[in-house]
């Protein structure tokens, strides 16, 4: 009798015709096969074995370097279901337009089935995934991302209860690029990408996509957050998850070195990008890192932006669309100094003068999450860690202060949903554009996102004792156009406060839009800011935010009936409180 995941490989090889199929065991010696074929096709180019022992560059194909939304559908049998912020196909129609292009699409290629585990080991919230590929960077990709090979089959045994995603490279035209997902039956297919999310299914397709459709369906959260310990003086360490949109900071912020080491207050890092979160047994929300590494953006990325993932990076490493230097180190945009002679760029041509940049901006390091010294001890922990406090935040150059908290659950669920950011290079399209993107899940959320809202609302009623839910950004910018907050370690600050107003020590102003800092309950020594700067950092503007609240009403209107009433009172009520801080009752 063959087993439910035998079943679907042999159906899939039936359909793709592979010249043969390999099951991928996650060993080391699987991985050293990888990398010498890899090696001999130029999948992979070997960097520098002193400096970066046992890594390599991989070159996409220039029409495939970022993950491509408008490709990107949720197939749920109603449309309704998939919601006004999802690109809709039904699941038949989906399966027949997509199916030819699976059909022979492995003909003379290897054909890989990569079982792995997302989340730890033996962690009770941990899930399967099976991926079946035809491109041997995403199984060394895999390895890294998650817990691949025996580990997966062993947990799995007979069981029908893993998520299969079928991927093949295809041909690699966006013509022809589609990533599916059929969130009724647990389902993935993605064909003509090899690049990062479109691609490495265990991410943002199962993690986020279909990970937050089960949740849904089973009382749990799957969210677009880092997740990270802030220990203080005393040793006490408090857990944060934060959501930003893609390319906005996550993994700089939690990985950060702390500019407030020398008084006591140190990040842990527990994951940069995914959260998976359960009510626990006493009623303290409990968050696991469903990956094993990072998949982070290159450019920007240095000594003084993020130390931590620059001593990860140094070994055991895929770079991937950075630029190469003539000793075959990697190199990107705001990595250190001027740019080198001699340089190869992302496209593999020799660099012609620094107007167009050598390394793809949306270029990316997969690392295991081990190798970084800020990793928490806690990282891998199966029960995960209790949740103190959510953070949302985005770009936005002009309207949001530094940091406020929310007043309440219902409040923050508010906040989160309305949260907006410019845009950045992590998926094609204009780059710069102001967009709302709440809780930082709109190209992610599986479903409907106006029941995604009621979800969040109805899991805060199960909390026991909720965690606070805060706004920051780190980007506002001063009547010059420069950032009026330095950012990185200096976040600490920020997050200091959070614990602060956690224990009651912190001063705060009522706002319509929640409760800002006062400038004294910020620890702000050993900055050099202007107390103008600061000013402007926290300063609400009442009529931008009567904008903002016009541009609120009109993106919840998308949501109809699905929109839960408790947002629409919340938006009420920012109304109100405008009105009332704009004309002083007398
Ligand atoms: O390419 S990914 O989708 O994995 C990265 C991102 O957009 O955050
Ligand atoms: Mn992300």
């Amino acid at each position: 009798m063959s087993t439910p995941l035998e079943n679907w490989v042999e159906e899939s090889a039936k359909l793709t015709k592979p010249s043969k199929v390999v099951w991928c065991d996650g060993s080391e010696a699987e991985n050293n096969r990888l990398v010498d074929e890899m090696l001999g096709d130029q999948t992979y180019i070997e960097l520098n074995p002193k400096t970066y022992p046992g890594s390599y560059l991989h070159r996409s194909n220039p029409n495939d370097v970022a993950r491509t939304e408008n490709l990107t559908f949720i197939c749920t049998s109603q449309r309704a279901d998939a919601g006004p912020t999802n690109n809709w196909m039904s699941p038949q129609d989906a399966k027949e337009k997509v199916t030819p292009l699976f059909d022979g699409a492995m003909r003379n290629r290897t054909m890989y089935v990569v079982p792995y585990v997302m989340g730890p080991e033996k962690s009770p919230y941990s899930k399967i995934g099976v991926e079946i590929t035809d491109s041997a960077y995403v199984v060394a990709s895999m390895k890294i991302m998650s817990r691949m090979g025996g580990v997966a089959l062993e947990r799995l045994g007979n069981s029908p209860d893993f998520v299969p995603g079928l991927h093949s490279l295809g041909d690699l035209d966006p013509e022809r690029r589609f990533i599916l997902h059929f969130p009724e039956e647990h389902l993935i297919w993605s064909v003509g990408s090899g690049y990062g999310g479109n691609a490495l299914l265990g991410k943002k397709c199962f993690a986020l996509r279909i990970a937050s459709y089960m949740a849904h369906t089973q009382g749990w959260m799957a969210e677009h957050m880092l997740i990270l310990g802030l220990e203080d003086p005393s040793g006490k360490v408090t857990y944060m998850a934060a959501a930003f949109p893609s390319a906005c900071g996550k993994t700089n912020l939690a990985m950060m070195v702390s500019a407030l080491e020398e008084q006591g207050y140190r990040v842990w890092t527990i994951g940069d990008d995914i959260a998976w979160m359960h009510i626990a047994s006493d009623g303290t929300l409990r968050a696991i890192n469903p990956e094993a590494g990072f998949f982070g953006v290159a450019p920007g990325t240095n000594e003084k932006t993020n130390p931590n993932i620059m001593d990860a990076v140094h070994h055991n490493t895929i770079f991937t669309n950075v630029a190469l230097t003539p000793s075959h180190e990697p190199w990107w945009e705001g990595i250190d100094g001027p740019m080198p002679s001699g340089l190869v760029n992302w496209k593999g041509e020799v660099q012609k003068g620094s107007s167009a940049a050598a390394a793809h901006p949306n270029s990316r390091y997969t690392v295991p999450a081990a190798q970084s010294p800020s990793i928490s001890p806690r990282w891998d922990d199966p029960e995960g860690v209790p949740i103190s406090a959510l953070i949302f935040g985005g770009r936005r150059a002009r309207l949001a202060p530094l940091v406020f908290e929310s007043r309440n659950w219902q409040h923050g669920v508010f906040v989160g949903a309305t949260m907006a950011s410019e845009t950045t290079a992590a998926a094609t399209g204009a780059v710069g554009v102001t967009r709302r993107d709440p809780m930082a899940m709109l190209p992610f959320c599986g479903y409907n996102m106006g029941d995604y809202f009621a979800h969040w609302l109805e899991m805060g009623a199960k909390l026991k004792n909720p965690p606070r839910i805060f706004h920051v950004n780190w980007f506002r910018r001063g009547a010059d156009g420069k950032f009026l907050w330095p950012g990185y370690g200096e976040n600490v600050r920020v997050l200091k406060w959070m614990i602060d107003r956690i224990e009651g020590k912190a001063g705060a102003t009522e706002t319509p839009i929640g409760n800002v800092p006062t400038p004294e309950s910020l620890t702000l020594e050993g900055l050099d800011i202007s107390p103008e700067a600061v000013n402007e950092l926290l300063r609400v503007d009442p009529l931008a935010w009567v904008e903002e609240s016009q541009a609120i009403g009109k993106f919840f209107e998308k949501f109809g009936s699905r929109l839960p009433e408790e947002l629409r009172t919340e938006h009420q009520n920012l109304a109100d409180r405008l009105q009332r801080s704009i004309v002083p009752v007398k």
